[in-house]
Parts: C-alpha cells; structure tokens; sequence
C-alpha cells in the first residue's frame, strides 16, 4: 500500500501560524507588486476563486480584502525538512516529490502503527503537534491512486482505497485526473468519448497507443489496474529551473539575454551544488497576453557550466520569433545526471581550454554569491555582455 501526504495551503497555512492576526482571513503568499503572481492562496481566500499563479492584480480583484504576505521560503524548507523527517519514523521508504508532499510505501508497516486509518491519524497528529500545521493523505494500492485520493478530502482529510475497491475507483475515475492529462491530452480523449478511465476499454490497446504514443500505453496500463511506479527513497531531481516576472514587458532581445544569463547563473550554481550535470536546457517565456511558449534542447553531452546553460538558452530564445512582448523569462535545465558521468569539457579537446576556464569562472562566481548574496554578482555581470 502507497501512502502520498500533501500539506494544506502550504506557505500560506505557515503564515497563518506564524501571525495569528493572518488567521480565518482570505491572505495570498505572493509579491506585493501588481506583476507578481499568487504562489498560494489560503482556503478563505480560495472561496474567491483565487488560486496558485493566478496574477496578484486579478486576485485582488477578485478579493478586495485579500491580504497579500510576502513569501519565506527558508522557514518553508525548515518545515519541509522536519515533516519529511516525521514520515521516515514511520516508514524506511519515503519518497518527497515536492516541498509539501510525499509518498511513502507502507506495506508492511500496519503491524506496527495499526490500520492504515490509524497510521494516518497518528501520522496527522504528529504533524500537527511539532508544526501545526494540517495536511491532506490518500492511500491506495498504486502510486498515482494514492496521489488522486490525497485530493479528494482536502484540506486536512484522509481517504483510503482498499485494494479490493481500486478497480471500481479506476474505472469511475475521471480521466482529467490523471497526472499528465493535460488541455490538449484532454480535448482528444473528449473527442474519442472518452471521460473516465473505464472509457479506455472501448478501444483497443494498439488504438489508445497509435493516437498518444508512451502516454497513452500508460493510460492503457492504468485502466487495467497496473502502475509500475515505485515509491523511491532517494528522489532524483528531475529539473531545476529559475524564472523572473519582469518588471515591465519587452522585446528588447539586449535585455532578455541579460536577464536568461542571471537566470542561468542561478540555475547553474544550483546544478553544481547538487553535484549535478544537465542533457536539456530549457526556457520559458510568458508574454503580454499571458500565452507562454517553452523551448527546450537536448545537448549532445551533458553540461554543468552556466556559460553552456546561458549559450543554449541564447540559441532557443533566437530560434523564437518575438510577435508580443515578454512578461515573463525561465530557463531551466533536465535530465540530470550525476557529476561523475564525463561532461562536455573533458571530451571536447580544443574546446576543454574554453569550458575550463568558464568552470573557474563559475567556482568565482559561486563563491561570492555563497558570501555575499546574487544580487552583487547579478549586477556586475548584467552589465557588459560575456564574449568567448
Ligand atoms: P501545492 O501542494 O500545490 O498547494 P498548497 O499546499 O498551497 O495547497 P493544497 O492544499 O491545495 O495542497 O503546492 C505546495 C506549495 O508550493 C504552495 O503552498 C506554494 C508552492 N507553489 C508555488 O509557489 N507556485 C505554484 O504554482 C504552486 C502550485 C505551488
Ligand atoms: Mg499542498
């Protein structure tokens, strides 16, 4: 059996705690300037229709009253670290996806905590006592049930699947639940007639997988009651990416590239923090009207340099042509591997010279944003552009 845990209203529930004057009322964890978007709302003012990303001024119009607190991510980490620390005291097997949320395997683990609906419970209150705080859990025979059932109770609810109920609960289920369902997955699955996850059988397997490829072997997999996902104690990272609200719209090609070599300094120091190197780098950009393209390339070899995250995401953002003005810039990086697989610089000959001396820059770099903080180094390096 799969237990998945995901916080209520996370940033905003710890606000709330923190400042009891913030409690019962309508608050948004966000950026008080109208460009800024809403990282998380509380349960009062999601009555109002407001919701993570949503823009800060369309939620204030929204909520007149909304309370909008500026984020702590340091006191969400601190708490992140110490809930994720409760769940190992009851399971070896503890997989954190997110900041707020994780999956624990807990076969084998009822003879000593009880039924599942205890273990639930006590785990609950646990949480509840060290950081009051609540939080939402499901639990279900597979993986991505246990992350669905999680939901259906929010806030502070426990849901169970027995394993005997897992298959009517698949069949019924409503195919925009499942993760990685997106809009346009979704308005195809429509057009079949498909709604639930039962609907799938109406098809053959060979016709579900010629029309979604991967995804839809994975559908077909769901339908009949396999998921080959694993809880996994050691989450492997699967991206790391920075993005930026500017503070006002632009096509000026000068100051984006500015803005994605300060975002790929970002991005790249993280890398090299987690002794990582990435295959794909990747941005995103939003624009005016709020529709948002994202790019990504596969490198030949993987990468860890900001200079070759920075190069990349120059060359995607080229190959864009710019109809509207850029709200919003992202550059991220993926399919990470672990440092000791060999990397571009030591297989390059000529080039190693080059990319070394950019490995000096970065450790350069590292080092004064570790001491004095990125925006020192941010500053100085938007100002003249990097040549090679
Ligand atoms: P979620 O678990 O998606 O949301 P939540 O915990 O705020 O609310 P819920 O009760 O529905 O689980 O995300 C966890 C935290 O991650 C959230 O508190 C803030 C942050 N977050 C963002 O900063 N931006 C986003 O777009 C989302 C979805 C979350
Ligand atoms: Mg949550």
């Amino acid at each position: 059996m799969i237990l998945h845990l995901d916080m209520d209203a996370f940033f905003a529930a710890i606000e709330q705690r923190d400042n009891p004057a913030l409690r019962g009322k309508p608050i948004a964890v966000g950026g008080t300037s109208d460009r800024s978007v809403v990282s998380t709302a509380s349960y009062e003012a999601r009555k109002y229709g407001i919701h993570s990303a949503m823009p800060m001024f369309q939620a204030k119009k929204k909520c007149p009253d909304l309370i909008i607190v500026p984020g702590h991510r340091t006191k969400y980490s601190d708490a992140s670290r110490q809930i994720m620390a409760i769940l190992n005291e009851y399971s070896p097997l503890v997989e954190p996806v997110s900041i707020d949320e994780a999956y624990m395997d807990i076969s084998g683990c009822s003879r000593l905590f009880g039924t599942h609906l205890e273990m639930a419970h006590a785990i609950k209150k646990r949480i509840k006592d060290q950081q009051h705080l609540t939080c939402s859990i499901g639990i279900a025979p597979l993986k991505y049930m246990a992350k669905i059932a999680s939901d259906i109770q929010k806030p502070d609810g426990i849901t169970i699947i027995k394993k005997e109920q897992a298959q009517a609960f698949a069949m019924a289920l409503d195919i925009k639940k499942i993760p990685g369902v997106g809009k346009r997955a979704l308005s195809q699955l429509q057009r079949l007639n498909i709604h639930t996850l039962g609907d799938i059988h109406r098809y053959e397997a060979e016709h579900i997988v010629s029309k979604f490829g991967k995804f839809g072997l994975r559908l077909v997999e769901l339908a009949n009651g396999i998921d080959q996902s694993r809880v996994e104690s050691r989450h492997i990272r699967k991206s790391i990416s920075k993005e930026v609200t500017l503070s006002h719209d632009t096509t000026d090609p000068k100051y984006i590239r500015e803005v994605m070599l300060s975002l790929s300094q970002s991005v790249g120091r993280t890398l090299r923090r987690k002794k990582m190197v990435c295959a794909n780098v990747f941005i995103k950009l939003k624009f005016s009207d709020f529709s948002q393209i994202t790019r990504t390339h596969k490198l030949n070899l993987p990468v860890c340099s900001s200079k070759s995250i920075y190069d990349e995401a120059v060359r995607l953002f080229e190959n864009v042509t710019l109809k509207k003005r850029v709200r919003l810039i992202g550059v991220g990086v993926s399919s990470l591997q672990d440092e000791s697989v060999p990397v571009q610089m030591e297989l390059l000959g000529n080039g190693q010279t080059r990319h070394k001396q950019w490995e000096r820059v970065d450790e350069a770099v590292d080092m004064i944003m570790d001491k004095f903080g990125s925006d020192l180094v941010k500053k100085a390096t938007l100002n003249p552009s990097i040549k090679e």
